[in-house]
């Protein structure tokens, strides 16, 4: 059945800020406690979806979640009206306040693993919002997510958002982070690449956390019933350098896999084992660079395995949507040149500035999640948030009206930013039409 591939980003909060809360994330690390711009880092990533939606891609909008996260500050014994609980907070445990201010719901690529309807079992296209629980800022995410995902594939005929694993170190999953689906065209069945850092009950030695496990993913491809599965670990020293998630050293779309030599434990296995589930459906197109020719702390630094990669149409060969640090990053430009002018899968690229993000640890494919649909399915989503000239003008409008455009970490502790948060989120509900008692402020 002919399908198309759609993303959903997520939009970034009016409380987007450095707050350095990601071990192994080096942007966050480095970056923390600087001022942010959360006005720029939405006009930003609006940007980019406009450039995909111009490209002819399905473009959707994922809203924010609300931040503060009161209810999580109150769960944690702070008490009195909202503004007390957050200016208590703010003074005896600031760091808990950052945690709860977090927009980090911005990284739609975490929001969940989607399995497209050509490769389940039973013909529904299903949703597995990740836990995320390796941080405690991103652990907050999953029940709004799956609130989200349902308001915006809502027919339970044809979609199947699942809840979150269970909330277990040994099922800690970062969703699409760290999944790529290879295939032939998109309405076809595909192969089902699951990359995991550890075992669950592996004692995990690293300096940086290994965010995912194989039980993990194990439990997703089953509830999926995802065919063509093939699992494969990150490697270690890979994680150790800083690759929190698969997505910071490999991307793939249709046949094309596209990745550092130094992302997988064993590349030679990977590649075999894609082979054969590809075998007799399509031929897999592996696109790897050399360490000799991009150290691995340039192909971090520049992020360019956090391009997107995708199939335009009309197009043959893919466009990558790379990061302006690849472009700016001598020798991760040099290896976008070289891949296009090999005549191979990859036939071009464009820059886009998320800069605000990338502060962050956020790429251009960090900010969405890749959804599979086919006409049908695309006709059964929530219109509203549907992402076209229109809205993006309507979006552009409500964030110059609503958030500010510098943001220190100590003005976290503002209670004013809650009413300011909250009113921009209360404005949002009716544009994408989220219905009653979306946030928990509305309920
Ligand atoms: O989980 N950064 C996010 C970045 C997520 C990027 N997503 C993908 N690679 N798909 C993370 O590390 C930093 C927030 C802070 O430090 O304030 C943060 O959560």
């Amino acid at each position: 059945m002919k399908a198309v591939e759609a993303n959903c980003d997520g939009l970034v909060g009016p409380t987007h800020s450095f707050a350095g809360l990601a071990p192994g994330n080096l942007a966050s690390e480095h970056n923390k406690g600087d001022p942010s711009n959360p006005r720029a880092a939405v006009l930003e990533g609006l940007a980019k979806m406009r450039l995909l939606a111009d490209l002819g891609l399905p473009q959707f909008v994922l809203p924010p979640h609300e931040r503060p996260d009161v209810g999580f500050l109150r769960a944690i014994g702070f008490t009195g009206t909202d503004a007390a609980v957050i200016e208590t907070a703010a003074k005896q445990a600031p760091e808990l306040l950052n945690t709860a201010c977090s927009a980090s719901p911005m990284w739609a690529a975490n929001a969940a693993t989607v399995t497209p309807s050509a490769d389940a079992a039973d013909g529904r296209v299903h949703f597995t919002p990740a836990n995320l629980l390796t941080n405690l800022h991103r652990s907050l995410e999953g029940g709004q997510t799956t609130r989200a995902l349902r308001c915006l594939f809502p027919d339970q005929t044809r979609f199947a958002v699942h809840d979150p694993l269970p909330t277990a170190p040994h099922f800690a999953d970062e969703g699409a982070a760290n999944h790529v689906r290879l295939c032939g065209d998109h309405g076809e069945a595909g192969v089902n690449l699951f990359v995991w850092g550890r075992e669950a009950w592996e004692q995990w030695q690293g300096r940086f956390p290994a965010r995912q496990t194989l039980q993990a993913f194990e439990a997703v491809a089953r509830r999926h019933g995802a065919g063509g599965a093939v699992f494969a670990r990150q490697a270690r020293t890979a994680i150790e350098a800083g690759v929190f998630h698969n997505d910071v050293v490999c991307v793939g779309a249709k046949s094309c896999l596209f990745y550092h030599e130094a992302a997988f434990e064993d590349s030679a296995a990977l590649q075999a084992d894609i082979r054969a589930a590809a075998a007799g459906r399509f031929e897999p197109q592996f696109v790897e660079v050399a360490t000799a020719d991009l150290p691995l702390d340039d192909a971090i630094r520049s992020y360019l395995f956090n391009s997107m990669l995708v199939a335009l149409p009309g197009e043959d060969r893919l466009t990558l949507i790379a990061p302006g640090e690849t472009r700016d990053t001598p020798r991760a430009k040099a290896a976008v040149d070289r891949a296009i002018a090999s005549n191979g899968p990859i036939g071009r690229v464009e820059y886009v500035d998320v800069r605000q993000s990338m502060r962050n640890g956020g790429g251009p494919a960090c900010l969405r999640l890749r959804v599979v649909l086919t006409d049908a399915e695309l006709a059964a989503t929530n219109p509203a948030q549907r992402f076209d000239a229109t809205l993006h003008d309507r979006l552009t409008a409500w964030a110059n009206a609503h958030y500010r455009d510098r943001l220190h970490p100590a003005d976290l502790a503002d209670p004013q930013l809650l009413v300011e948060s909250r009113r921009a989120l209360d404005e949002l509900t009716g544009i994408l039409d989220l219905g009653p008692g979306f946030y928990p402020f509305q309920r």
